[in-house]
């Protein structure tokens, strides 16, 4: 038999997965559904819950999303690659118990309202708006519930193709493979040069959704901040304000009514413990909030979680721009 590479084993490892899983057939007659109105989905409020809404609603809303930042006259968009490139988007989440489609909703709608209802559009380029909008997507894209040391103590075939941020850079890669596809292609009407302005942004989006590299960034983010600039010229502020954004989109479960930050959290704890069983049954020692055994001990991890790393960033982003209060002091 031939040996596959690392690429092929990957590809291979999706193709198995979506042979076994049961995604709904998407009939031609799904395209013919009315959009209803933001209001209807709820879209422009903090408050928002993807809870009340069905599968099919999810994809409207964020079709609805695109139609009310004018993607689609501006960057002229057909309707039905919007929608078949969606319905694409969410077929490629996998059906684990957090970094699932609706994780991905989430993220978006919280990048939607960071850009319109707290009007941080005003700084941004359509350009800009377009690509925090499909990275927010995009960005958890084939996640399999387990995370990057994981791949590595696991020797996954990921780890073998990317050094470093190996989930992030499988994230994009995957993003970038769904934007490629004939009739899926969303940016198939823009020029070659702002294609490559926005997939830059979208890869510089998704990848800064590795932790690591927030914490890599955050000091220098604070000292922007500090100096009292509002309107960063220089292209390597505005990755780091950009980045900043994603993360607080990433965690913004943690900003919302507690009935919706607690169901979340449930669901984050159980698929660490799923990582952690996975890593016993590897005879290694799974971390402490991976470990069922250590369940007592999570509520503490979560309070230093908010103190340590969700306080802070939500602090500097207000200090930033004031509009975004209610992401720093909860929806009240
Ligand atoms: C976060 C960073 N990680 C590398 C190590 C663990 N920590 S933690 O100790 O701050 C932590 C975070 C511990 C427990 C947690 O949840 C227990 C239910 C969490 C936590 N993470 N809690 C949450 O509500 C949420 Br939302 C999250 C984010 C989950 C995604 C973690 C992957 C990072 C992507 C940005
Ligand atoms: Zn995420």
């Amino acid at each position: 038999a031939t040996k596959l590479n690392a690429r092929q084993q990957v590809a291979l490892e999706v193709l198995a997965y979506h042979a076994s899983s049961t995604v709904e057939k998407q009939s031609n007659l799904w395209f013919n559904t009315h959009v209803q109105s933001a209001e209807v989905y709820n879209i422009y409020n903090i408050h928002f819950d993807d809870l009340v809404l069905t599968d099919k609603e999810t994809c409207l809303a964020t079709i609805r999303m695109f139609t009310e930042m004018n993607f689609l006259n501006q960057f002229r968009i057909s309707y039905m690659v919007l929608c078949r490139w969606t319905l694409s988007v969410k077929k490629n989440y996998r059906q684990v118990l957090y970094h699932n489609w609706r994780h991905a909703l989430n993220v978006t709608q919280s990048m939607f309202i960071m850009l319109t209802t707290y009007d941080l559009k005003s700084l941004m380029s359509i350009k800009e708006q377009l690509a925090l909008i499909i990275a927010s997507m995009c960005h958890d894209l084939d996640h399999r519930g387990t995370n990057n040391s994981f791949q590595t103590k696991s020797g996954s075939p990921l780890a073998t193709l990317y050094g470093s941020s190996i989930m992030e850079n499988h994230h994009f890669y995957h993003c970038l493979l769904i934007l490629k596809a004939e009739g899926n292609d969303i940016l198939k009407s823009l020029s070659p040069e702002e294609y490559k302005e926005v997939i830059q942004i979208v890869e510089q989006c998704i990848l800064s959704t590795d932790l690591e590299q927030y914490f890599r960034k955050k000091d220098k983010f604070a000292e922007m901040v500090n100096s009292g600039e509002k309107q960063f010229t220089e292209a390597y502020k505005r990755e780091i304000l950009r980045a900043m954004m994603m993360t607080a989109c990433d965690l913004s479960a943690i900003c919302k009514p507690w009935r919706i930050q607690k169901r979340v959290a449930e669901m984050v704890a159980s698929e660490f413990f799923e990582q952690g069983d996975l890593e016993k049954s590897m005879q290694q020692e799974p971390p402490p909030m991976m470990d069922r055994a250590r369940k007592a001990e999570l509520p503490a991890m979560q309070v230093g979680f908010i103190d340590h790393i969700c306080s802070p960033l939500y602090k500097v982003l207000y200090d930033f721009w004031p509009n975004l209060k209610p992401f720093y002091s909860g929806p009240k």
